[in-house]
């Protein structure tokens, strides 16, 4: 195994992959390799492949930016170091199937970032949500500015900018971190359980929610019902939806359940 090749510990579990940052000795630390790492796993996803888990090893997510990388970089090359990691989480935003971020322990500036590019985040109740790097003297770069603000609202994330505010699991589930909190260790557990789930769900209605969903809610109104038409003709019209809706009809799968 090559030395980048292990700082992604990758696994297949049915249809779902699995990807574990590998750096526990370094609190996850992202480095370019890391990074690079994660760009690569995106772009070879296999065919079978429904759904992805992206989850810490090590007891924490993430700590963030290598810091140890940051020491020489001029201004020309923080740009380009910005718009890789934007390269990268872009592709994990828009993949063809859904990620879910499993979150523990530190979920820190780039941890923050990354996570923020997944769909649906679990979190455990070890996790806790920073953004040190008004103290760091440096400025987000891995797009939090355009995603976390849509998660919590731009006052929330100034807040923690400014003062270091560091919100622990149970607030984050409440103000739009995560979208689930598990009990102590449960957040993998969960994350697979969930990324096994919608792995099974039609791939075009996945597609619908990951590609057009964001669109349309940030299209202007009608723009957005139009697009929403759009999508829903087209899903409809899918054999896959079609043999779905004849099963309910005929009673061979589930109700929807409450709670
Ligand atoms: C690191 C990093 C890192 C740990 N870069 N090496 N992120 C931060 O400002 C967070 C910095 N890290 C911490 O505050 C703490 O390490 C933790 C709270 C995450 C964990 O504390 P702890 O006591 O469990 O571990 P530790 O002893 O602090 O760290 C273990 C090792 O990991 C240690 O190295 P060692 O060689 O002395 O063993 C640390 O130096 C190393 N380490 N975090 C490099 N981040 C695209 S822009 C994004 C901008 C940002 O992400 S800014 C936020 C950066």
């Amino acid at each position: 195994m090559t030395q980048s090749a292990s700082l992604l510990q990758i696994e297949t579990r049915g249809r779902v992959l699995l990807v574990g940052l590998n750096r526990p000795a370094k609190r996850n630390a992202l480095n370019d390799g890391i990074i690079l790492e994660i760009e690569r796993a995106f772009q070879v996803l296999p065919a079978e492949i429904g759904a992805v888990v992206i989850h810490g090893i090590g007891g924490h997510f993430s700590a963030g930016l290598d810091l140890s990388e940051l020491q020489e970089r001029d201004a020309t090359a923080g740009l380009m170091h910005s718009r890789m990691w934007h390269r990268v989480f872009d592709l994990i935003q828009h993949a063809r199937v859904p990620v879910i971020a499993a979150l523990q322990g530190a979920v820190i500036g780039g941890g923050l970032e990354l996570a923020c590019s997944a769909h649906i985040r679990v979190a455990d109740p070890s996790a806790y949500y920073a953004l040190p790097e008004g103290s760091r003297g440096i400025f987000v770069g891995g797009g939090a500015s355009m995603r976390l603000p849509r998660l919590i609202g731009v006052h929330r994330m100034a807040d923690m900018m400014l003062t270091g505010r560091v919100y622990k699991a149970e607030e984050g589930v409440t103000l739009g971190f995560a979208q689930y909190l598990t009990e102590a260790d449960g957040a993998l557990t969960k994350a697979l359980e969930l990324a096994e789930r919608v792995a099974q769900n039609a791939p075009l209605t996945n597609f619908a929610v990951l590609q057009a969903l964001p669109l349309i809610a940030e299209a202007s109104p009608q723009t957005g019902l139009m697009l929403e038409s759009l999508m829903a003709s087209v899903a409809q019209s899918d054999q896959e939806a079609k043999n779905r809706i004849r099963d309910f009809l005929e009673k061979k799968v589930g109700k929807v359940k409450s709670g």
